[in-house]
């Protein structure tokens, strides 16, 4: 697995970069991303060469109907022909281990594609050798005309009942996402047994962790009873749900460290599990050494140096000086960041769309814990808009009033790689439009740019590799946001940092701590990595959305 001198503990450190294969860059002109493609780039993620990210992870790149974009599993230990072959996936690995690059794959372990043999074979009959690996029940009765009724009243995450009745096993089973994505039974030992199989297969392969996607609904509880009422007038039926009994189970607990003794044989394995709907108080119940959680309760926030304060004072609460927390503002299922926070300021010009992409930078990078950095966030690239017709996401086509979901296709659009047609991402017909900007914002452009989105993430990458501060050290508030100033000191082993974010527009002055203090960084900067002369003291002035990290200068 992992080469023998890197740091067990490189998770903590290291950045992790999320590839979404299918937008990334196309090598064969289908105009879908693929393995090869992602060869090709690996300069730009590796140290020297490009952004120095520590480890990629790849949404799932294994064979898929493409329904829910590769979350439906059709065969969980092999490459999807789409993308590429073992052969390709192993070159990848190997790639990335000689520029120092881990890498992890994403484990859909919740549920399977309903054409994967497992479930073909469990739905063929109620006596097979995979009939009780999936959820299945008997109706809870039958109605007037004859229709049978759903077990209980758990819902799709993605809409409608979380039951679908199989007309041959006479008999409903489980799907908290698509009909065509059946959940597994986790309360089978051969499920248990077939899963760490793949499990280990892919580890003995050279991968160096994995991201686990919703692993806090694995197990739901067995005595199938309906879920109480939660927010009476919430807009989406899921949240007039209090779901205590469809996910969050007590016995999870157990399952997690029977995972991790797997990955555990392996010094420096890593896991991320993905926390379907909760806190960050529960993200943090769950974090483990070498297993951490997304929570996505800084993501929600908004742009707001009041909202972001208000959530890293409940994260340093909840998670305290022990336990390691995940940075994530953008993934594959979210509006990117930059598009998000505009939508919260009057001006949308590109000069403070490339503002607010440094100073979220700035924030990614910088904050306790491990950032996750989303494919062309370093770029800044915007959500692109994707009409109804031309819509791939599945809960996006049946969103409607009662059922509101925000179009993910938005935030998957291919990666921009140069000015030419295409984009430098396909000779062919993209899958999904390029951002209209594409031909001035790429990688390309950018590369050449000292004031640029990419220019600033370098920069930041390059301080955090150098500065304990920022990558191990503690974290202690020093607003709430007032007059929407957001400042934070890191420390670690008598290096101190100041971070201190303009949320505003306008200019702001910001009194600074006692002490004479040095900027290492400065996102408004021709040079972002201000490594001069240069001493502060008193009183920080601040331009509209300017991010600034601070050194103290040991006094002479
Ligand atoms: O997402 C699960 C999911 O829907 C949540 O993470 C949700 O976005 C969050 O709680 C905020 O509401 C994972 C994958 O990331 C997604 O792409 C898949 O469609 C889904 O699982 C099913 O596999
Ligand atoms: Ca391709």
């Amino acid at each position: 697995m992992t080469a023998e001198n890197w740091d067990p503990e490189w998770w903590r450190s290291g950045v992790v970069y999320q590839i979404y294969p299918r937008s990334f860059a196309d090598s064969n002109g289908d105009g879908i991303g693929d393995l090869p493609g992602i060869i090709d780039h690996l300069d730009h993620l590796a140290h020297e060469t490009g952004l120095g990210v520590d480890a990629l992870w790849l949404s799932p790149i294994y064979p898929s109907p493409g329904l829910d974009g590769g979350y439906d599993v059709s065969d969980h230990t092999a490459v999807d022909p789409l993308l590429g072959t073992m052969a390709d996936f192993e070159r990848l690995v190997a790639e990335a281990h000689r520029r120092g690059i881990r890498v992890i794959l994403d484990l859909v372990l919740n549920h399977t594609s309903d054409v994967h043999a497992w479930f073909v074979d469990s739905r063929s009959s109620r006596d097979n050798p995979h009939a009780n690996w999936f959820i299945w029940r008997d109706p809870a009765g039958y109605d007037d005309e004859g229709r049978p009724k759903p077990p209980n009243n758990w819902l799709s995450f993605f809409g409608g009942s979380a039951w679908a009745w199989d007309p041959t096993r006479r008999q409903f089973y489980l799907h908290t996402f698509l009909p065509q994505q059946p959940d597994l039974n986790w309360r089978e030992p051969a499920v248990h047994e077939a899963q760490w199989e793949v499990v280990r297969g892919w580890r003995d392969k050279g991968v160096d962790g994995f991201r686990l996607d919703v692993f806090n609904a694995l197990l739901k509880s067995s005595t199938f009873e309906s879920n109480p009422q939660g927010r009476r007038f919430a807009r989406r039926p899921w949240d007039r749900q209090k779901h205590l009994f469809d996910k969050d189970q007590r016995d999870l607990v157990a399952l997690l460290e029977e995972f991790r003794a797997i990955l555990d044989e392996v010094p420096g394995a890593f896991s991320v599990g993905e926390l379907f709907e909760g806190t960050t108080a529960q993200g943090a119940a769950y974090t483990r050494p070498g297993h951490l959680v997304f929570d996505f309760d800084l993501l929600a926030r908004t742009w707001d140096a009041r909202e972001f304060a208000e959530e890293i004072a409940d994260r340093e609460k909840e998670f305290g000086p022990d336990r390691w927390p995940t940075v994530v503002l953008s993934n594959h299922d979210q509006s990117r960041q930059v598009s998000r926070y505009l939508r919260h300021l009057d001006k949308h010009d590109g000069d403070t769309h490339d503002r607010v992409a440094k100073a979220a930078a700035v924030l990614l990078l910088t904050l306790r814990g491990t950032p996750f950095l989303y494919y062309g966030e370093e770029i800044g690239l915007p959500d692109v808009k994707i009409g109804k017709a031309e819509t791939v996401d599945p809960p996006a086509r049946r969103a409607s009033w009662t059922f509101p979901w925000w179009n993910r296709d938005q935030c998957r659009s291919p990666m921009p790689w140069t000015g030419a047609p295409g984009a430098g991402f396909t000779t062919g017909r993209p899958w999904l439009p390029l951002a209209p900007d594409a031909r001035t914002r790429n990688v390309a452009a950018e590369a050449g740019d000292p004031r640029s989105v990419m220019a600033a993430y370098c920069g930041l990458l390059a301080l955090r590799r150098r500065l304990r501060a920022i990558s191990h050290g503690s974290l202690r508030l020093l607003t709430m946001g007032e007059h929407n100033v957001l400042a934070y000191e890191r420390d670690a082993e008598g290096q101190r940092l100041l971070v201190v974010v303009n949320f505003a527009l306008r200019q702001r002055r910001w009194s600074l701590p006692t002490g004479t203090w040095r900027p290492l960084f400065d996102s408004l900067a021709v040079d972002a990595s201000t490594d001069g002369d240069a001493r502060l003291s008193v009183e920080l002035r601040l331009n509209g959305l300017q991010a600034v990290v601070l050194e103290e200068v040991a006094p002479s």
